[in-house]
């Protein structure tokens, strides 16, 4: 006959207490590796290659001027990455079907003064959801990698959630050295919606060294995941989207309130060296009769 003296309860309350005790593992705590709703800047290392993300505003986003190829959009955190497919229905995660979400081959590419360029544009609301003011968004994962082979939908994911079957060779990850996030408030220059971005990320481009002309880039990001700590910082709102820059950034908006982040002393020098050149030019129209232009 079975009795609960042989095992009693108080025992096996401890015995559960012991084994929750040992299994449960610390509590799993992302860093704040760049803070762009602080700081102007602020730098990510894989061990060999350090990626720079700066705050920056250019307004023509997403309309042509800039090229996006993918876009990304779910409530809660999302992910995805860039790739030609037929339908919605192909696509792999959370991105956006549309001639904006697509294969992008190297030879496409252009590096800038030893860096490759690409924009982010995140699209969050200025209001509240779920209990939190929205415009903050966290980038918690981004991984670059080399493929031969374009129109990948493969949605596998780790034990993390984190894509897990994409076929390439992995060229730089984010989270390389520790689980690094990057904090954004899509209304740090007062436009949180699509159209103006947010963030400009440089990578150097010693990590495409390999990479060959037919070959193809993907890009794979993950946002959203830091709301506990960050209240706001999951998605909502419209998109997110990257686009790759071949021009400097100043060449795609010089007009603007912020042209593209702090100009370098020597585009200042260039400038100074332009204005000067105008007044002379006037002044020796003016001295010869002619009406300056
Ligand atoms: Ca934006
Ligand atoms: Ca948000
Ligand atoms: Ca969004």
């Amino acid at each position: 006959m079975y009795t609960h003296s042989a095992f009693p309860l108080k025992s096996f309350t401890a015995l559960l207490a012991f084994v929750s005790g040992t299994l449960t593992l610390p509590v799993h705590a992302a860093i704040l590796a760049v803070d762009l709703t602080a700081n102007n800047s602020g730098t990510i290392s894989d061990g060999t290659n350090t990626a720079t993300f700066v705050f920056d505003k250019l307004q023509p986003t997403g309309t042509g001027v800039l090229d996006p190829f993918v876009r990304i959009q779910q409530n809660g955190t999302e992910q995805g990455y860039n790739t030609t497919v037929a339908n919605a229905g192909q696509l792999p995660f959370d991105e956006k079907f549309g001639v904006w979400t697509h294969d992008l081959q190297f030879s496409a590419m252009q590096a800038i003064s030893g860096d490759y360029h690409f924009v982010l544009d995140i699209g969050e609301p200025v209001s509240t959801v779920q209990g939190a003011q929205q415009s903050l968004l966290s980038l918690d994962g981004l991984k670059f990698y080399v493929t031969n082979t374009p129109g990948q939908n493969n949605n596998s994911v780790d034990a993390n959630g984190n894509a897990n079957g994409i076929v390439g060779t992995l060229l730089w990850d984010m989270d390389a050295l520790a689980d690094n996030y990057v904090l954004l408030d899509a209304n740090r220059d007062g436009n949180p919606g699509n159209g103006v971005s947010d963030m400009l990320l440089k990578i150097p481009a010693s990590v495409f060294a390999s990479v060959a002309s037919t070959q193809y880039i993907i890009l794979w990001s993950r946002f959203g995941l830091q709301n506990s700590a960050n209240a706001g910082a999951e998605s909502f709102g419209t998109f997110e989207e990257w686009a790759h820059l071949t021009v400097p950034p100043c060449q795609v908006d010089c007009g603007g309130g912020n042209p593209g982040g702090v100009p370098e002393p020597a585009s200042l020098l260039l400038v100074g060296l332009g204005l000067a050149g105008l007044g002379l030019s006037r002044h020796m129209l003016r001295k010869q009769g002619t009406p300056a232009g």
